[in-house]
């Protein structure tokens, strides 16, 4: 008699116990569910924050899509900066490719409208001018900024958003979700530097908390895209690069341009990724972009993937396959801002060693973005 009730405890006990199990896995895996189990036990999940000048799909717009969509990946929110476009636009266009792809509790955060001395990104066009470079497309500074994010939103979508936005500054953000989870947060910096270099300076405690900082910035052994001598990210906001490539994080992977030009995309490959996504909004946005123009007319025959690159490294850290430790300095004054030096030893006492990634395996790279646009 004793044998058989002890037979039946333990059969109730195991199917508790999986049954629990079975449970908490559910809730780590359906992001519907994640709010109610905001600490999740069994989740393994790498802990980002994103950090963004937000275009929509490419390149900024697929890396936030591959990194919310990823299983692997918990995107603890995303702060917005004016790089490519104004900052409450990039709000906006976050916002859009969250709510297309169900990722809507992520939270967003808008973030720096202006690098850290404005007037240096206000006077870069006649800066270029007065040493010879006219170029068409100044990024943001040639796009219409609207006051708000909402105005933006509604002037991009003609529609309301079903989400909002978090009332704080992205540093406060970005300074306060570190000390939540110390050690376990990447920032992952695909835009200029002004939202880091302002958590950095205003709260500097936060420096050793920080698990990693990946960043989309920087020309090192090649020319730059936009102008010969320097990446954009780094030109618009020269002093905040400056600023986080001296800060002793513990790790700093830079994903400059010299890889960038190695990992490309070709025609082909963009109308096939419109094939395979069956998601309304974003096949429209594949679409609608200008990169589909370009690439019908034969205007481009290839295509950088940038931020993409840094977030299958984020995703993937075998794919950082040629890296290349250094020191480096950024130039902040003189129209060739945004410059980097290179240095085999210390520079100066304040320098930190960083690692470039020189090399990547594009096709897996190419596959993974693939990958994504069937699944969204
Ligand atoms: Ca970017």
């Amino acid at each position: 008699m004793r044998r058989v009730k002890f037979a039946v405890l333990v059969k109730y006990a195991v199917f508790l116990l999986f049954a629990t199990l079975s449970f908490l896995t559910l809730s780590c895996d359906d992001d519907s569910r994640q709010d109610n189990f905001t600490t999740c036990p069994v989740s393994t999940r790498a802990k980002v924050i994103i950090d963004a000048d937000v275009v929509e799909v490419f390149d900024d717009g697929v890396a936030l899509m591959m990194l919310a969509s990823n299983p692997t990946i918990d995107v603890l929110g995303v702060t917005t900066v004016t790089g490519n476009e104004w900052s409450s636009s990039c709000v906006a266009h976050a916002i859009r490719q969250l709510e297309a792809i169900g990722k809507t509790s992520i939270p967003v955060v808008e973030g720096a409208s202006r690098p850290l001395y404005p007037e240096k990104f206000f006077s870069l066009e006649e800066d270029w001018k007065s040493i010879g470079y006219v170029v068409d497309y100044m990024r943001a500074l040639s796009n219409e900024e609207d006051s708000t994010w909402t105005e933006a939103y509604k002037r991009f979508y003609n529609t309301t958003p079903t989400m909002t936005t978090l009332n704080k500054s992205a540093e406060d953000f970005i300074i306060e979700t570190v000390k939540n989870n110390p050690n376990e947060v990447t920032l992952f910096v695909i835009g200029p530097c002004t939202n880091i270099a302002k958590a950095v300076q205003k709260a500097p405690e936060i420096v050793p908390l920080i698990k990693n900082v990946v960043y989309m910035g920087g020309a090192f052994y090649c020319d730059g895209y936009d102008v010969p001598w320097a990446e954009f990210n780094w030109i618009a906001d020269p002093d905040a690069a400056q600023i986080c490539v001296n800060t002793a994080f513990k790790d700093q992977l830079i994903i400059g341009q010299d890889v960038s030009y190695k990992v490309t995309m070709d025609s082909a490959y963009y109308f096939n990724l419109i094939d395979v996504t069956s998601n309304a909004i974003i096949k429209q946005m594949l679409k609608d972009k200008y990169l589909f123009g370009l690439f019908s007319s034969g205007a481009v025959d290839k295509w950088c993937l940038w931020d993409v690159i840094a977030a299958a490294c984020v995703i993937d850290p075998t794919l950082e396959q040629d890296v290349i430790s250094r020191y480096i300095t950024i130039d902040t004054e003189g129209a060739k801002r945004g410059h980097v030096n290179v240095y085999e030893s210390k520079p100066s006492s304040d320098a930190q060693s960083v690692r470039i990634l020189m090399n990547t395996d594009a096709e897996r790279v190419r596959t993974m973005i693939t990958d994504v646009f069937a699944n969204l």
